[in-house]
């Protein structure tokens, strides 16, 4: 019997960390003439993704910083493994797509100097001000391309600098989280494109790495690996990590390894000019380029350019996203009052609606002990309706985000000249249907939600073109349509529109009155 090729996805959230075997399947309709798609050759090929294995992902806080569990991620990362292949599947490759932005340093044994920090960590609590005090806030942006936020590589390793960290003395290589996890399991270094686009220090203008700006923040230009596209082919599993699992040593491939850029390489849109949404922990709103968009206006609205699947850029903005219901939920889990996501959101229903709004990037909301306390103060400070049950926080946060998603939408167009007759909103936050509704209303056209493992997808999909399986990316594509059906939530424009119309006035000048 021939086998349907099949390839293995690791996709690590803040979060959590999914394991999905992709196959190519071939579906024959069992009556055509019903589902009209013809008679004679009528088999269609699907991609069928099959979660193997999931495990959340918990920071740890030692002593005065916030890291990643990274020891606990590979061990997992090896259990996804050594699962997929006792399901009875032997994919042809494997590959990891996390976060952007961190990484690990490795001494001159190649072994991992400390504990990655978490982009979440406060080492970085007022370094953008003085890097941009230092290099210049227009050279800054025309020579990295991104939004200043304050975990960019860059800052993080200016922190360590100013800290006189010895790790940044003794590291021989630098390696951002996907490339550190599959260095673990191939003993080969590389950096991957996309995710080199994250750290700040990558030119995406000339294209290579910025060691004029690395040599004037004291960061050695020695530690970065030249980066390679995604779809190259790391290397295999080594001889002691297959003893180890009891599998054979297939490859592991540098894909979108950015999470962010998987999802928007799964996003099943229509036309070359779309706009999208990566909804998760973060919300990343934007739309893909054929190159950087580095001008002055790009600057002043805080969006970035980040680096997509076939040299592409992609012009996003990250809005604080779901993150602040998770914080709202832990906080509440801590003292006694536990909720799920579908509780939340279903007192939220029932919750009044365009009552409080909050602005999602004030960057008090990036990591305060107390979330619910947070949204309190603010509310007090901004003159409004303190929330007073779980359903009215979440209510105030999925309508604020909606607003938020309104208003970068509307500077997305003003910046590329395109206009966007919908939103396609991909990623694990979509199955919060509130939101997407929500959504719908604020921005007055339709969402088109899916698919939800967009992230996993979009890794699979590079696999698979390294493979040989699929051509390129349109093919890829169409598999995505034909596999994973949309959800459109149309506006409800009538009814709503004036209500929403006045909740962005009300929302717009909160930002004024805050900044
Ligand atoms: C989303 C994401 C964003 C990045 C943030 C921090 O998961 O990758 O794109 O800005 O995490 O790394």
């Amino acid at each position: 019997q021939q086998r349907n090729p099949c390839v293995l996805a690791f996709d690590l959230g803040a979060s959590s960390g999914r394991a999905f075997v992709g196959e190519i399947i071939t579906e024959t309709p069992r009556d055509a003439s019903i589902t009209g798609i013809g008679t004679g050759n009528s088999s269609v090929r699907k991609l069928q993704i099959t979660e193997v294995h999931r495990f959340s992902n918990v920071p740890v806080q030692i002593g005065g910083h916030l890291h990643w569990d990274t020891p606990m991620l590979l061990r997992e990362i090896k259990t996804g493994i050594r699962k997929a292949f006792q399901t009875g599947y032997h994919p042809e490759s494997c590959a990891i797509d996390t976060w952007g932005v961190d990484f690990g340093l490795l001494d001159r044994n190649g072994e991992l100097l400390g504990i990655p920090y978490h982009y979440r960590d406060r080492q970085t609590d007022g370094v953008v001000e003085e890097v941009s005090a230092l290099v210049g806030v227009k050279r800054l942006f025309r020579e990295s391309g991104l939004q200043f936020m304050p975990f960019n590589t860059l800052y993080q390793l200016y922190a360590m600098k100013k800290a006189g960290s010895p790790k940044l003395d003794l590291a021989e290589t630098l390696l951002l989280t996907p490339d550190l996890l599959s260095y673990f399991l191939t003993d080969r270094r590389v950096c991957e494109f996309t995710m080199a686009t994250t750290t700040g220090l990558f030119d995406p203008g000339r294209g290579v790495w910025n060691d004029a700006l690395m040599e004037q923040l004291g960061i050695p230009s020695a530690i970065f690996p030249d980066p390679v596209p995604p779809g190259t082919v790391i290397g295999e599993l080594t001889a002691e990590v297959c003893a180890e699992l009891g599998v054979p040593p297939i490859r592991m491939i540098a894909v979108a390894s950015h999470d962010t850029e998987s999802a928007a390489a799964a996003v099943p849109a229509d036309s070359p000019a779309f706009a999208y949404l990566v909804s998760g922990t973060w919300s990343l709103l934007g739309t893909q380029m054929a190159k950087p968009l580095l001008t002055p206006a790009v600057l002043e609205r805080q969006f970035s350019n980040e680096g997509g699947v076939d040299g592409t850029y992609h012009l996003l903005k990250n809005i604080m996203g779901l993150w602040i219901l998770q914080e709202c939920k832990r906080k509440w889990e801590q003292l006694g009052e536990a909720y799920s996501f579908a509780e939340l959101v279903q007192l939220a229903e029932q919750a009044e609606p365009l009552c409080t709004l909050i602005d999602p990037d004030d960057l008090r909301f990036m990591n305060p002990a107390d979330m619910p306390e947070e949204i309190r103060t603010y509310c007090r400070e901004t003159g409004q309706p303190v929330p007073d049950s779980p359903g009215a926080f979440a209510r105030c946060i999925l309508e604020s985000l909606a607003l938020r998603y309104s208003q970068v939408l509307e500077q997305a167009e003003e910046l590329t000249g395109s206009r966007f007759t919908g939103l396609h909103m991909v990623g694990g936050g979509i199955q919060n249907e509130l939101l997407c509704r929500l959504t719908a209303g604020a921005i007055g056209r339709p969402v088109w939600a899916g698919p939800v493992e967009a992230s996993a997808i979009g890794n699979l999909l590079v696999q698979l073109r390294t493979g040989g399986w699929i051509k390129d990316s349109q093919e890829g594509l169409a598999l995505v349509k034909t596999s994973f059906p949309l959800r459109i939530y149309e506006p409800e424009f009538e009814e709503h529109r004036a209500a929403w119309a006045a909740a962005y006035k009300r929302f717009e000048q909160l930002g004024r009155s805050m900044k």
